[in-house]
């Protein structure tokens, strides 16, 4: 359990807030800060654990929107979502959103640079002691795909992960409070995206680190899953044309021992995660019962 989010013997569910014009998925639906507030708690209510807030869109291409604008952008979003009981987390890459955000309330900093943006970020995070996910990062959206050129994306991603480990721990920021994300499309072609997600056990592990730090997968809405979808035209199946593709993934992950899911339509892979964790529940009894007879399996019936 990290401090200061909800508990649960189950994987999380991060409802995504975009208060953006132009994010990939969903870009100018909440940029209006009513809105915004309105669909949060929606998600909320459908049974997101947490609320991801960003400001700044990360689609392939995009440019870095002034500190002002995303600053307009995400606090009152912040500010209305803790004060309606929420736990609000702030996809950031800059300390200083970040620093306003925790100010405000929120309870957990998602940073897709993994603290390499922002030379700051890791002392506002262990100053302020809250869950930091450290996505795996190699640059600018700006130039999305140049550097996705990998020999063994698995062990590249766990390497590098490991380098962000040691220099946010370096900084101060508390072991206990990590959480860890491939950064499924982000340098990464549809291949790398389908090979890291075959490997979360390994992602868990980044090298130099023998204990398993929990996961966060945020394949919602992404491109790879539209272009596995595509028709007989060849066309990628639309954002929300992919949700159910991301439900089927939530299940998949949860099965995988995934931490917490990043999605934007929140009802269907609630269900997945209950679903999928009743089933690696039993997975994990059986595998036990093979090493030791003894031990209690907790279904044991056929209903
Ligand atoms: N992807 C996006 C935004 N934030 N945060 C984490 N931790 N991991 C991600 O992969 C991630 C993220 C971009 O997707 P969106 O524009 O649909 O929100």
């Amino acid at each position: 359990m990290l401090p200061g989010l909800p508990a649960a013997d189950r994987c999380l569910v991060m409802g995504v807030v975009n208060v953006t014009p132009d994010s990939f998925s969903d870009g100018g639906t909440w940029l209006d800060p009513d809105k915004a507030v309105a669909h949060g708690l929606e998600l909320a209510s459908q049974g997101a654990d947490i609320i991801d807030v960003g400001g700044e869109s990360t689609r392939p291409g995009a440019e870095r929107v002034p500190i002002e604008d995303e600053l307009r952008r995400v606090m009152p979003v912040v500010t209305a979502l803790v004060q309606a009981g929420g736990c609000v987390s702030i996809d950031t890459m800059r300390a200083e959103v970040a620093s306003q955000a925790l100010a405000a309330g929120a309870c957990m900093v998602n940073d897709v640079s993994g603290g390499l943006a922002d030379p700051d970020m890791t002392r506002v995070v262990a100053a302020a002691g809250v869950p930091y996910v450290v996505m795996h990062w190699r640059g600018h959206s700006s130039d999305m795909y140049g550097p996705a050129v990998y020999t063994d994306v698995v062990t590249e991603v766990r390497d590098e992960l490991g380098s962000r480990l040691q220099a946010v721990i370096a900084a101060g920021v508390d072991p206990g409070n990590i959480v860890l994300d491939p950064g499924l499309g982000f340098a990464k072609l549809a291949e790398h995206n389908w090979t890291l997600l075959a490997h979360l056990d390994e992602v868990a592990r980044p090298t130099g680190y023998e204990r398993p730090f929990p996961v966060l997968v945020a394949a919602s809405r992404k491109g790879f899953l539209g272009k596995l979808l595509a028709g007989a035209d060849g066309r990628a199946r639309s954002f929300a044309g992919s949700d159910d593709a991301t439900i089927a993934l939530t299940a998949l992950a949860v099965a995988a021992g995934a931490w917490c899911v990043r999605v934007h339509m929140v009802p269907g892979n609630v269900d997945a995660v209950r679903v999928a964790t009743r089933w690696r529940q039993e997975s994990l009894a059986a595998a036990a019962a093979a090493t030791d007879p003894t031990a209690a399996t907790p279904g044991g019936g056929t209903s």
